[in-house]
């Protein structure tokens, strides 16, 4: 199981910007390929992601040089390695990068590597990805986070919170949330256009609104629950990726929407009576990366029934998840591929969360393709949820449908535990 060959071309994403699409070549003719994703709403701690900056190509978003790194720098490392030794391959071209950013190689160079080195060791091996992947430990279905109102970044701004989501907490297994979320979105669809509110569509697929308030938007998701035939607050719950470093100046919190600034104590205020007033049973990125004071705040106040996930604050960097968990930042800790930039390395910040007791939620990024990987990454590694945007899109698609088939394939020997895996007992 020798490697022979890596390429690396230049694809599309969901957005329609340039993306690295990667093929590891073995010496038996097996081949392994990945396609890496992009954000919008990046972290300042993320590892880099190269682009070219040539405004006369691709207004300056091509790949070239990210490419030519995998064809001159990382292939020679890499060939004639087993494609087996996952963690020393990864450790071999992060020692090659020689930065903690991936700077220098590029990390969507580098994990566009190391995602296909994974596919081409479960191919040669003959077992699908998500097995090839595990240590054991049985398979656990993720609970998944769906949009259905999306914002921020992914809406030029046009209401202040990414992602207004759901989680199917009262769901005994993973298609049946997905059918509560059909009847959902839709029921959601007919009353925006109904309303004549209907704008367009966000990023990741989920509808996008004209309102004049975040509440009005929380009215709007209840009254799409109830008229879908469920309760809210026992069958649904609301999940918010609130992005707000997105918004937040160093001083003040801006909502454009409402056109006001808040201190960071007021937004505190704001943020922990929304989670008072609706059934929300999870929250992403409620401050500002460096806020880390309110970070404190509502673990202390709200950890116990509140899922609290770090995104822009950790960036799937174990040190960081360890340095929050010393100082008790939050409870969860969303996991992105790219943002580290290898698969083992996300596999070792993904344990030691488990190990902490805090849940890991396997992320997508804004900028999608039709690759799968995080949908068997979810599976191998039991993280226990899975995010990847909206019910409709095939790059979002693609992820729930995978876990379909995930779990048709597994039957009996899939295990679905609903609010189980959320970080503290009560819901
Ligand atoms: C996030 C992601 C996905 P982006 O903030 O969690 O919703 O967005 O990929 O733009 O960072
Ligand atoms: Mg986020």
């Amino acid at each position: 199981m020798i490697i022979k060959q890596i390429d690396a071309f230049q694809v599309f994403d969901s957005r329609g910007n340039p993306t690295l699409e990667t093929e590891v070549i073995l010496e038996n003719g097996v081949r392994g390929r990945a396609i890496v994703p992009s954000g919008a709403s990046t972290g300042k701690f993320e590892s880099l992601e190269l682009r070219d900056g040539d405004p006369s190509r691709f207004k300056g978003k091509s790949v070239f040089q990210a490419i030519e790194n995998v064809k001159t720098r990382i292939e020679p490392l890499l060939q004639g390695k087993n494609v087996q030794e996952q963690q020393m391959l990864d450790r071999l071209m992060c020692e090659l990068d020689g930065t903690l950013n991936k700077s220098n190689l590029g990390a969507n160079a580098i994990v566009g590597v190391s995602m296909a080195i994974a596919r081409a060791s479960a191919k040669a091996k003959g077992v699908p990805l998500f097995q090839s992947l595990t240590n054991g430990g049985g398979y656990l279905l993720p609970l998944p986070e769906i949009q259905i109102i999306g914002g921020g970044a992914h809406s030029s701004g046009r209401i202040d919170v990414q992602d207004f989501m759901i989680i199917c907490t009262g769901a005994r297994s993973f298609s049946e949330c997905l059918e509560m979320t059909f009847n959902i979105y839709h029921q959601c669809g007919e009353i925006l256009k109904k309303t004549g509110r209907l704008a367009g569509v966000a990023d990741e697929g989920g509808y996008w609104p004209e309102f004049s308030s975040n509440e009005e938007v929380f009215d709007m998701l209840l009254q799409s629950i109830e008229q879908a035939g469920y309760h809210a607050g026992t069958d649904v719950h609301l999940s918010l990726d609130i992005a707000a470093s997105e918004f937040f100046s160093g001083e003040n919190y801006h909502l454009a929407l409402e056109n006001r600034s808040l201190k960071p104590a007021q937004f505190y205020d704001l943020i922990s009576s929304w989670c008072r007033n609706y059934p929300i049973i999870s929250i992403e990125d409620p401050f500002a990366e460096d806020d880390v004071k309110n970070w404190k705040k509502l673990t202390t106040h709200y950890g116990d029934k509140l899922q609290i996930i770090g995104d822009d604050l950790f960036t799937t960097d174990t040190e960081r998840v360890k340095e929050g968990q010393k100082s008790g930042l939050a409870n969860s800790v969303l996991i992105k591929l790219n943002q580290i930039g290898t698969v083992t390395q996300t596999m070792e910040c993904i344990r030691q969360t488990q190990q902490f007791g805090w849940s890991p939620v396997v992320s997508a990024r804004s900028g999608e393709t039709e690759d799968s990987f995080i949908s068997h990454l979810a599976v191998a590694l039991n993280a226990g949820q899975l995010k990847v945007g909206s019910f409709t899109r095939s790059e979002r698609m693609v992820k729930w449908n995978e876990i379909l088939r995930i779990e048709r394939e597994l039957g009996e020997n899939a295990r679905f535990e609903g609010t189980g895996v959320l970080p503290f007992d009560s819901v």
